[in-house]
Formats: C-alpha cells, structure tokens, sequence
C-alpha cells in the first residue's frame, strides 16, 4: 500500500525489501565510523525495527543498513525515508550526505548526479541509543518502548532540475468547491512555471506562466462537482499537479472544522469525538505495523463505534491517516512528546527539534481530511513560565503553517496549566478510578464527579469557557483473561465498569466534545525498574491486549459508542 501523494512522471524506485545488515555494538563512536570497514553478516526486511526481531530485542547500540539503488547517470536523486528512529546518518557511495533525529517523520537525502556510475549505495547507520545531544526528543522515561531501525518505508526517485516539492490543498468555501492549493518547488526554480491541476482525474485546468514566490505558486481552484467529506460520508477527491516535466497526484476532502462556543463543528454542525488513543504498535512488530494490521485496527476501530482516534504520541504512518480518510474517521495527530518539562524547555537543541518535526507533521499530513485537530508534547510540564516560549512558539508555528485546523496539547496540569486559553480545544489526560486512589475502597464512585468538576472550572474560567473540552486520556488496566469474584483492579470487570461510566458521561453531557479513551490496545512499555506499575512490562490499560484480542471493556465500551446502550439492546 503506498501512501499519498503518488507520482507518475519521474522514475520512482520502491526500495523495501531486505537490505545487508549488521549490528555493529554498543559501544560505537558514531564519529568515527568507517562506512567502507562494515563487515554485514545478516538481513534486515526494511521496513522493521531490528530491535523487535529476537536476535536483537531489547539492544540498544548501532546498526548499519546497506541497499543499492539504480539513478541513471547524470540524473539527480533523492531518497525518501518514512521514519528512522532514534537518530541516524545517510552516506552515499561512502561518504556521509544527512544526519536525521527523530523517527516518526519523514526526510530526504540527496544522491548528488554522477555522470558515469548508474548503481549508487545507500547505507544507513542507526543508533537507538538515548542521546540528548544526537537525540533530543526521545526520552527513556516515556511511557511507550522506544525502538530502532528503518521503520518504515524507503522510496528512491529522480527528479529533474525544478521538482514540485508539496502540494497543499486547503478547503474554502466548501459547498462551492473552492480550495486554494500551494504548490512548493525544490531544485533549481525559474520565476515562472507552467502548471495544470487535473481534479479527479478528468477536469483539467490550465495556469501558464504561473509566478514562483518564495519558492511557492499559489492557485484558486474549484473542484466540480464537490461533495462533502464527513464520517459519514467520507467522499475524497484527486488532484494531479503537472509541471513539463514533474508530477504530484494529491487526495484531500471538502471539510471544514471549528471550535464555537464549547462546541467541535465539522462543516457546520456540532461532533462528539468518540474514540481511542493508539500508538503503532505490536509485540511482533513493534511500531513498524505491516499493512495487514493498519487495515485490521481499522476495521476493529470501525466495529467499536469510534469516529475519532488520537495518534499517541508521534505522527502515524500515512497508510494509516489515508485509511482514517478512506474510513471517515477524525484525527489528533500530535508531534513526538512525552512529559517533558522546564530543562527541556529551555535547551535550544531541544526547542529547534520540536519546532523542526512539528514542522514536518504538518507539512506531511496536511491533505488528509480526517485530521481534525494538530496537538504536540503530550503531558508537557505546561504549569511553569519556563514553557512558556516553547508553547508558544508551537502553537504560532502550527497556526502559520495551517490556519484551518484546531490547535491543542493533551495537558495534565489542568487548573495550574498556563497556556490553555492560547489553544482552539482543551484536552486533559484524567485517570479519577486508576492513579491516586490508594486507599479508596470504592474508587470508581471518584469518576462523576472529577469529571464534572473539570468540566465546572473550565466553564467558570472567562478565558476557557467557550472552547470545547476533549478527555483526551481517561482510562483503567486490565490484564487480558483476568477475571476475579472482587471485580479489582487489573480485571476485566473492573476495567469495563470504569469505561462504562466515562463513556456515559461523555456521551450524554453536551459540555464534553469527546474522549479518546487510554487506550486502544496494550503496547510495551519501560522494560526495568519503572515496570513496577506496568506489569509484563505493558502498559496494560488497552480495551484489547497487544495482540488486538477485545476485552470485556470493548464490549462496554462498544454499545456506548454505538448506541446500542441507549437502545438499550
Ligand atoms: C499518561 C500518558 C500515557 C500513559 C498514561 C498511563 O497520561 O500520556 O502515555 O503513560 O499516562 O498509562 O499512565
């Protein structure tokens, strides 16, 4: 399955497959690696993380990868990688062309022209080594397994002297048709371009001469025959970008989201998000999910009822946003974060990072229709002043980049958080039944009114009355199969129960936009001391386990979304 945008004029070169391989240790001085000295003594299946293969589990250290790939002579090159994780250098024919950190996002590395050589080699040193100078938004501390390798796929292409770089459709006046559409050139750029934009394959309009400012054109376009998109009626459309020489093929939807008056409006009408948190990830796997298991987690999230998924806590494999698009399912796509606080705030290394994938989130995602909403550094310490420039700096950075999408953080800080009233939507990770409930007996009687009185505060404040409110974590573990006549923590039951309540809540309480519920399944998490509340070293708090198998909260949670509950079926 390959992920839009897709191409048909320049020479495209699918690069998955098994590449030579070796993992060269623990120790390595990534300085003075000597690419030419690699001895490879295995294979690797590109894309994968090494570390979920049984021979490397758990390692952390480098690893090299070698492929070849063929560019005709004379011909400039680009390789597009998906994600490479925690941090990694490119060489080409031996010599080192781009450093990338961190995965998640995708990067491209050049192979200059050469006039006479038509077989270039490609090899990527990976190290998923903790790092904060190499790596500075991967932390050991996050509550999620970070792995290494070329985790998803690789393209080689050849591209002429001026290649059209992003094409970037946003909606206008949607009954209409109207979008503006900007397309953005990288190589050698004249001032002008001729253009086409061909709509669906068929209506083709013409832009001679079209003027190339800042390396951008901008067009005015209106789609014929427009029809919405919704989750209900997740109707998509094409558009082929054409140059003489180069071409983009586009897909994007005709919606249009807002936040008024405490409610989410997705083309004019109020929503209520109903979904789950989901990282990328499988026992077998890790987080390179093949396209069996993305088509799988559609289908269950489908079955479940949602309408809404937030990718935790890394931007998601495109497959998986155009199967959200294809499906009619709404999207929270957050940039890599996980409890950072006010060190990280104030190191610039860190600040450029955040900015510069945020960045590339945006730039890669933004034709899909089923984001909804950009969010970033998931349970940030957002309380304190040191986070004030970081914040802020996102939250500009997104609105410049994407003025027609809803910006927000999942906060954790609630009452003391200092930045909520600068975003379109308040999102709070909550667990009233789960943590803190030490020496509750009836710890689920806390849920109610925690909630309620969340729901009291931001509607009292003047500053965030008015914007819609998302549970955007709320949640309880359960070990899958674990039943007991006490209904406590860790079963099935208990679990179920705390889900039920939440999701009544939410449903029935117009002062609450959505949940997307901690989580949708079990994903391996802290393998040493910090397991000591994640048994079998998982985060357990999945509504199916991590091999997709549901629990009895799926079930629960099932009917609610569904409706069936209120049917009473
Ligand atoms: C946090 C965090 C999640 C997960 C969760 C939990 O809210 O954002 O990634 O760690 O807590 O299970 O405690």
């Amino acid at each position: 399955m390959k992920a839009y945008p897709h191409f048909s004029k320049r020479r495209t070169v699918e690069l998955d497959g098994l590449w030579d391989f070796s993992f060269l240790g623990d120790d390595i001085n990534l300085d003075l690696i000597d690419v030419s000295r690699i001895a490879y003594n295995s294979r690797m299946p590109v894309p994968s993380a090494f570390d979920a293969f049984p021979a490397y589990a758990g390692k952390r250290g480098t690893a090299a990868y070698r492929t070849r790939v063929d560019i005709t002579a004379g011909k400039r090159g680009v390789v597009q990688f998906q994600s490479v994780g925690m941090y990694c250098q490119v060489y080409v024919d031996g010599k080192l062309a781009r450093t990338h950190h961190p995965a998640y996002v995708p990067f491209t590395c050049d192979i200059p022209s050469d006039p006479c050589q038509k077989s270039r080699e490609i090899v990527v040193i990976v190290d998923n080594r903790y790092d904060p100078m190499r790596a500075p938004l991967q932390e050991k501390f996050f509550d999620f397994y970070n792995y290494g390798g070329i985790m998803r796929g690789v393209t080689a292409f050849e591209l002429p002297e001026c290649h059209i770089e992003h094409c970037h459709v946003t909606p206008g006046d949607i009954t209409r048709g109207a979008v503006s559409v900007r397309v953005t050139f990288g190589g050698k750029t004249p001032p002008r371009v001729n253009l086409s934009a061909t709509i669906d394959g068929v209506h083709r309009v013409e832009f001679p001469g079209s003027p190339i400012v800042n390396g951008a054109v901008r067009l005015a376009v209106t789609i014929p025959n427009p029809t919405l998109w919704s989750p209900e009626s997740p109707a998509l459309h094409t558009m082929t970008l054409e140059t003489e020489d180069d071409d983009m093929i586009v897909r994007f939807g005709l919606r249009e989201v807002k936040a008024e008056k405490g409610r989410i409006l997705l083309n004019g009408k109020p929503v209520k998000l109903l979904g789950v948190c989901r990282h990328e990830a499988h026992p077998q796997f890790g987080p390179a999910l093949p396209d069996q298991q993305l088509v799988a987690d559609i289908q269950i999230l489908k079955d479940l009822g949602c309408n809404f998924v937030r990718g935790a806590h890394y931007p998601q494999d495109q497959r998986f946003l155009d199967l959200c698009d294809e499906a009619g399912i709404l999207f929270f796509e957050e940039a890599l974060g996980w409890g950072q606080n006010k060190s990280h705030f104030t190191t610039p290394r860190f600040v450029e990072a955040q900015l510069a994938q945020t960045r590339a989130m945006v730039t890669t995602s933004f034709n899909h229709p089923c984001v909804i909403m950009w969010g970033f550094l998931n349970e940030g310490e957002s309380d304190v002043e040191e986070a004030r420039t970081c914040y802020e700096s996102l939250i500009r950075l997104i609105r410049e980049l994407d003025p027609s999408r809803l910006v927000t953080y999942a906060s954790f800080k609630r009452r003391t958080d200092l930045f909520l009233a600068q975003v379109d939507v308040v999102c709070y990770n909550t667990y009233p039944g789960w943590y803190n409930a030490e020496d509750d007996e009836n710890p689920l009687a806390q849920i109610l009114p925690k909630i309620r009185s969340d729901v009291a505060f931001l509607r009292s404040r003047q500053d965030l009355k008015d914007k819609p409110f998302i549970l955007s974590e709320i949640g309880g573990a359960a070990i899958y199969g674990w039943h007991d006549a006490m209904n406590g923590f860790w079963t099935e039951e208990y679990q179920a129960e705390l889900l039920e309540s939440v999701c009544r809540e939410v449903v029935g309480n117009d002062d609450i936009s959505g949940v997307s519920i901690w989580q949708f399944f079990d994903c391996r998490t802290f393998k040493c001391g910090r397991a000591l509340r994640r048994a079998r070293a998982f985060n357990n708090k999945g509504i199916l386990d991590e091999y997709r198998r549901p629990k009895q909260a799926y079930h629960s949670v099932k009917r609610i979304f569904t409706g069936q509950d209120r049917k009473g079926a």
